[in-house]
């Protein structure tokens, strides 16, 4: 019980609907955490890592089914379908609370349903937003234990008045008397529901115990509610990276950066710069707030207070951070074990073992066919923990940005770097951003190139058309010298063979130069018919050993390619239905410049 009569009462309902044990009320203390690890090993759904390897850490693994986000199961439930918009699966609100109410009727037999307050954002920050998830699975505790501010101090404040989102999440496998549980309890694809329901600010979660599915913070109410608030309120959430940059001079400049799921935001984020003399730190890897300060400038916190990061293809060699970030206190969830009882996954440091255990619980030997870590295994980390860190992560003011890059999974076509004209050129860049397909998602389209406006397709919590509109409204409210400058990037355009043309990770530094540089206004671009591209003398790439011209493939603007780019964009635009007639007159002048050129 607290002091919120609110709560008390919402609680109550819910435990009389889903008939749960016992009640729990999350403090947020790591002896809790400690304790809900101890009891899931005993119970067999998680592994105590080799405590000199790997102290106090632990590895989950998932039902086979339960890997990655669901799109086509996660809703928004807006009283109109228009709402909601051509992208997003939409229920009507009553229809989708009856369906719950009857999937959740029960659904907590057996089990202790958890009550987690929790803090998105620094508990002292105006831009935070309070919440409280209830929810049976005790996983989601110990992520949610790092990767909000959870517990204590938290529910304080919500007993002092401060309002709250409700948050409802269950696993959907109750237990009859005397059944045996199983280590990972979800229940079967079509039974699973995301669902959020903007008008009310709320959040109800059924069957899927993973990631973004399932600790409510993240995606669904730091993304999708939090941009239903913001587009109210006047401001923007975000699915973007924040990284606060030091330059040799010691010019400190922050950007953000909006990348799709699985692009890149956690390397960027804790880039270990290959330029000599710089310094990167990390404020967030994954969502970003952005507030107008009094000063007219747009101002960031990082919500979350972990990072939930892609395991695979992390090592000492393209994120050094990451993995001291690792090296102890970690949560794994769907990697491979090895016989010492550490971790492994794809380019993790070290040669491959002749033997692992892998994420599904089998043996697995070296040159078996199949990847012994799922590709969307990932750790769990507070912040706190990452070297590179920077001191003023937990601002409750925020940090003001200078920057922001929007970049995809492009094979061909979209250069290395391109820098806007203008806020509204930088918008439509951000809404024809284009990306493959990645394992964060239960997708058959994996691979395949889809169009991402900013990272946040799967992300709005409302009509995508009015987003990108907010977008441009956002851009009024300041002018040209405050806001930052909008940058499309590019780390992965491919060269015939399919390898990467850009060696990426620490290498991006260069192009985090050439971009500061004209921010500063120190060096001049070529102004061309899609932006302004670097001259290739003005980026550094020096200790670089690129084969003879790759810098002119990364930065060429091919004509025939962007016509077909031209078509698909219109293609794009015409399926979402709302799209501002600004982002429109756009799209022609592209048009216009591209045939001219
Ligand atoms: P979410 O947590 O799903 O939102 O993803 P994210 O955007 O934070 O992605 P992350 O940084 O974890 O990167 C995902 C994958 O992209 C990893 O396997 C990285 O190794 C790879 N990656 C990141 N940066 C680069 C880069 O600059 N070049 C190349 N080639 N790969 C990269
Ligand atoms: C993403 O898919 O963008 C993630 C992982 O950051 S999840 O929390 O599962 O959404
Ligand atoms: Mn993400």
């Amino acid at each position: 019980m607290s002091k919120s009569e609110a709560l008390n009462k919402w609680v109550e309902e819910i435990a009389q609907l889903t008939t749960p044990d016992a009640i729990y009320w999350c403090d947020g203390s790591l002896e809790e955490r400690e304790r809900l690890i101890d009891e899931a090993v005993r119970k067999g759904s998680a592994i105590r890592l080799n405590s000199e390897l790997r102290p106090s850490s632990v590895l989950f693994r998932s039902d086979p089914s339960d890997v990655a986000r669901v799109e086509d199961r996660t809703f928004i439930c807006s009283k109109t379908q228009e709402e909601a918009g051509p992208t997003n699966n939409w229920m009507d609100p009553q229809e989708m609370k009856a369906i719950l109410r009857d999937l959740f009727k029960g659904s907590m037999k057996g089990r202790t349903m958890y009550v987690i307050p929790f803090c998105m954002g620094p508990i002292d920050s105006p831009m935070s937003i309070f919440a409280v998830q209830l929810t049976d699975s005790p996983y989601v505790v110990i992520n949610m234990g790092i990767m909000t501010r959870m517990g204590t101090e938290a529910l304080r404040k919500i007993e002092e008045g401060a309002e709250f989102v409700p948050c409802l999440h269950g696993v959907g496998y109750p237990l009859e008397e005397g059944q045996q549980d199983i280590p990972w309890p979800c229940a079967p694809m079509e039974k699973k529901y995301i669902s959020h329901f903007p008008e009310t600010r709320e959040i109800i979660s059924f069957g899927s115990g993973y990631g973004g599915n399932a600790l409510l913070g993240k995606k669904c109410l730091a993304l999708r509610i939090g941009s239903s608030i913001a587009r109210e309120k006047g401001w923007l959430a975000e699915h973007m990276l924040i990284l606060k940059l030091t330059n040799p001079q010691g010019e400190v400049f922050y950007i953000c950066g909006a990348f799709p799921s699985a692009t890149g935001k956690t390397n960027l984020a804790m880039i270990q710069p290959s330029l000599p003399g710089w310094k990167a730190e990390t404020v967030g890897d994954d969502i970003a707030w952005m507030h107008f300060g009094e000063d007219g400038r747009l101002y960031a916190i990082n919500p979350e207070s972990g990072f939930f990061g892609v395991a695979s293809g992390t090592s000492t060699a393209s994120n050094p951070n990451a993995m001291a970030s690792v090296s102890h206190d970690t949560v794994f969830t769907n990697v491979a074990l090895t016989d010492e009882g550490d971790v492994w996954w794809e380019d993790i440091d070290g040669p491959v073992p002749e033997h692992l255990i892998d994420w599904q619980g089998n043996d697995w030997h070296k040159g078996d066919a199949w990847k012994p870590a799922h590709p969307n295994g990932r750790f769990t980390v507070a912040a706190g923990q990452c070297p590179s860190i920077a001191d003023n992560w937990e601002d409750p003011k925020g940090v003001p940005i200078d920057a922001i890059l929007v970049g995809g999974r492009r094979p061909s076509t979209i250069p290395l770097v391109n820098e806007s004209f203008d806020w509204d050129h930088g918008v439509f860049l951000g809404s024809v951003l284009g990306s493959e397909v990645t394992a964060a998602v239960i997708s058959d389209k994996i691979g395949q190139v889809r169009r991402d406006p900013f990272a946040m397709l799967p992300f709005s919590g409302y009509n995508i058309g009015d987003y990108l509109a907010h977008w441009l409204e956002i851009g009024d409210k300041s002018s040209r010298e405050k806001l930052p400058k909008i940058f499309s990037v590019n780390w992965f355009r491919r060269d015939k063979d399919k390898n990467f043309l850009w060696p990426g990770f620490g290498d991006n530094s260069r192009v985090l130069d050439w971009i500061t540089r004209r921010l500063k206004g120190e060096v001049e671009a070529v102004e061309t018919p899609i932006g302004l591209l670097p001259k290739i003398e003005d980026l550094n790439l020096e200790g670089l050993d690129l084969r003879e011209g790759v810098m002119e493939e990364l930065l060429e603007v091919d004509k025939e390619a962007w016509k077909q780019e031209l078509a698909s964009i219109r293609n794009h635009y015409e399926g979402y239905e709302r799209i501002p007639r600004r982002l429109m007159d756009q799209l022609d002048a592209l048009e216009n410049r591209l045939n001219e050129a």
